[in-house]
C-alpha cells in the first residue's frame, strides 16, 4: 500500500486545494500539521521539505513535491480515480489557464484584501482597512470577469464535473464569500454562486472544510 502524506494545516487555501484533489480522487493520505505561521516561525525541518517555507508540500511513497499546480497535477496523473484533466490539449490548456489566472491574480484580492481584511484582521483585534478593501473589489472584479471569458461550464468549470481547476478555485472562490463585499461581488458575477452551490454537494469539499468557515 503506497504511502501519502500531506505537510500543511487545515485553514490552508493552497492545502485545501491539494486535500479536494485528493478527496476527489477518494485517496487514503495523511494530514501532517505543519503551522507555518506559528510563533516560533515555520517549524524545524520544514525547509527540508520546503526551502521557502509555505505550505502545502507532500511525500508519496517517499517522493517529495512542493507547488500546489506541481503536486495537483502530478497526483491526477499516479492516482486511480476519476481523472481531473480533461482529454483535448485545449481543453486541458484551458484548465491551466484558469489555475494560472487564480494564482496570479485572484489569490491575493479574494483572499488577502477581501477575507482576510474584513474577516480575519477584525477577529484578531486589528482593524479593516477601506483602501485595501476597494482595491480589492477592482482588481476581483476583473479576475472574476476574466474567469467568467474562460469557463465553458455552467457549473464546474469545465464540462459537467470537477476538474484541477474547480479544485483549485473552490477555497479561494469561499472564503471571499465569507466577506460581504466578497459575497456581493460573487452575486453580482452569478456564476460563482452555482460553481460553489455544485461544489458545496461534493464530499471532498465537507471532507476539507477550514476551521475559518463557520462551523454549523
Ligand atoms: N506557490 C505556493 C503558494 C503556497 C502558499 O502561499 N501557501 C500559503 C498558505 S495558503 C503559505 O504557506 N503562506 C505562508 C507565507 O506566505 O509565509 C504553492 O502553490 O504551493
Amino acid at each position: 500500500m503506497s504511502s501519502l502524506v500531506v505537510y500543511g494545516a487545515a485553514y490552508s487555501v493552497y492545502v485545501r486545494i491539494v486535500r479536494l484533489v485528493l478527496e476527489e480522487k477518494q485517496a487514503d493520505y495523511l494530514l501532517e500539521p505543519v503551522d507555518i505561521f506559528a510563533d516560533e516561525g515555520v517549524p524545524a525541518g520544514y525547509l527540508e521539505r520546503h526551502p521557502f517555507g509555505k505550505i502545502p508540500a507532500i511525500a508519496h511513497d517517499g517522493f517529495r513535491l512542493y507547488e500546489t499546480v506541481a503536486i495537483t497535477q502530478y497526483l491526477d496523473e499516479v492516482l486511480p480515480g476519476p481523472a481531473l484533466m480533461p482529454d483535448a490539449p485545449q481543453a486541458r490548456a484551458r484548465v491551466r489557464q484558469s489555475i494560472a489566472v487564480l494564482d496570479s491574480y485572484g489569490y491575493r484580492p479574494f483572499v488577502w484584501d477581501l477575507f482576510v481584511e474584513r474577516v480575519r484582521k477584525p477577529q484578531e483585534g486589528g482593524t479593516s482597512d477601506a483602501a485595501v478593501i476597494a482595491a480589492g473589489i477592482e482588481k476581483s472584479r476583473k479576475c472574476l470577469k476574466a474567469l467568467a471569458d474562460l469557463r465553458d461550464g455552467d457549473a464546474f468549470f469545465f464540462g459537467d464535473r470537477p476538474s484541477l481547476a474547480d479544485c483549485h478555485a473552490y477555497p479561494m472562490l469561499r472564503y471571499m464569500q465569507l466577506a460581504p463585499e466578497g459575497a456581493a461581488l460573487l452575486e453580482e458575477a452569478g456564476w460563482p454562486l452555482r460553481f460553489l452551490e455544485a461544489m458545496d454537494r461534493r464530499p471532498s469539499v465537507a471532507a476539507t472544510r477550514s476551521p475559518l468557515e463557520p462551523q454549523d
